[in-house]
């Protein structure tokens, strides 16, 4: 098995720092925002994007986690894509008129962003959802995109991308994994 790092700690911590502008940009501040995590790791990086937020903002950010997981019934349905399924919601803020940012590590198939939309949409009205993630490994299933992607990492179906966060993995990096 061979494995390449795409981003050590230092450039993990930039992309980070470059998405927590983007956000202040293009939403003219944090007023209406609430950055809301997908568990696990995308739950961590919503921390870090909010701490940064508030380090550039001087005021903090709401923030708010999902739980999703993928899950194939694979007795009856090999084939099939796996469904995404939402296990606990946790956004204590309203969100009407609101402009939500979801947060993830990997963008894949898009099937656990749909969730995220519908489990968010099931609680209010936001003005608008966004999406930040820290990789985009391409293989869309569902017409979804990131407005806020810290790298493209084109990927075959064969390769594995591992994202490693400090909060639970000791150290920070993203690898790809050629099985
Ligand atoms: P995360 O919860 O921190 O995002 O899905 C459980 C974990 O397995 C995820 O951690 C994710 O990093 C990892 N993982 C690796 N490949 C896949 C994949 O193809 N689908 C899903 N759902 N998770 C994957
Ligand atoms: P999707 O629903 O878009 O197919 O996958 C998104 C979710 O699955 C993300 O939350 C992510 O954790 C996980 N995922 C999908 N592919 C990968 C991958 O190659 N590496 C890692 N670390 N997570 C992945
Ligand atoms: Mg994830």
């Amino acid at each position: 098995m061979t494995k390449s790092i795409l981003l050590d700690g230092p450039s993990m911590t930039r992309a980070i720092t470059r998405i927590a502008h983007e956000i202040i940009e293009r939403n003219k501040g944090i007023d209406a925002c609430i950055l809301v995590g997908i568990k696990t790791r995308g739950a961590f990086l919503a921390k870090r994007l909010a701490d940064r937020i508030e380090q550039i903002e001087g005021k903090p950010i709401r923030t708010g986690e999902l739980d999703i997981t993928l899950y194939r019934d694979d007795l009856t349905v090999k084939n099939d894509p796996p469904e995404a399924l939402v296990q606990q919601v946790a956004i204590s803020d309203d969100v009407a008129g609101q402009k939500i940012i979801l947060v993830d590590d990997v963008l894949f198939t898009g099937r656990t962003v749909r969730a995220a939309l519908d489990a968010v949409m099931d609680l209010g009205r936001p003005s608008q959802i966004q999406l930040a993630v820290l990789v985009d490994r391409g293989h869309r299933e569902l017409p979804i995109r990131a407005d806020y992607v810290g790298k493209n990492i084109p990927t075959s179906s064969v390769e594995k991308i591992v994202v490693n966060l400090a909060e639970v993995d000791e150290v920070d990096s993203v690898t790809i994994q050629k099985q």
